[in-house]
C-alpha cells in the first residue's frame, strides 16, 4: 500500500499535464472554428424502443441544420421521414448509433416512422418532425 502510494504523486502529475495540454489545444481548435464559420448543428438525441420514438414530436427551423442520433433501447429499428429522402437503420441496443441529418426542408409537418419490422406494435411506431417556417409560424 505505502509503495503504491509513493509512486501515486508523480503519475498523477504527468496525467494532469497531459490533461492541460489536451484541453488547451480543444480551446483553441473551437476558438478557429467560431471564427471560420457558422456554429456547429444542433444535435437531439432520439432513443428508439418498441414502440415508441422519444421524442415523439421534433421541432426545427426551416433554415436549420439539425443532427438526429438515434439509439435503440433493444432490437433493431428504422427512421424514416415520410416524403423525403431520410431512411436510416437504427442498430439494436449496444451496437452504435444511426445519424440522420437534417437540413433544407420545407415548413411543414413531416410524420416518421420505424422503417424495420421490429414487433407487433411496428406499425404504429410513429412520430412527427415540426419545420417552422423561416417567420416563426409553425403549420
Ligand atoms: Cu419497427
Amino acid at each position: 500500500m505505502h509503495g503504491r502510494a509513493a509512486l501515486a504523486p508523480g503519475i498523477t502529475r504527468i496525467a494532469f499535464l497531459a490533461l492541460l495540454m489536451t484541453g488547451t489545444a480543444t480551446i483553441a481548435g473551437s476558438a478557429v472554428r467560431a471564427a471560420q464559420g457558422p456554429p456547429p448543428p444542433r444535435v437531439i438525441e432520439v432513443t428508439v424502443e418498441r414502440f415508441e420514438f422519444w421524442p415523439s414530436a421534433i421541432t426545427i427551423a426551416e433554415d436549420e441544420t439539425v443532427v438526429l442520433q438515434l439509439r435503440s433501447e433493444d432490437t433493431q429499428h428504422g427512421f424514416h421521414i415520410v416524403g423525403t429522402g431520410t431512411n436510416v437503420t437504427v442498430p439494436k441496443r449496444g451496437k452504435g448509433m444511426a445519424i440522420a441529418t437534417l437540413s433544407g426542408l420545407k415548413a411543414g409537418r413531416y410524420t416518421f416512422e420505424c422503417s424495420r419490422l421490429c414487433g407487433a406494435g411496428h406499425n404504429f411506431m410513429r412520430g412527427v418532425l415540426i419545420v417552422r417556417a423561416a417567420d416563426g409560424s409553425t403549420p
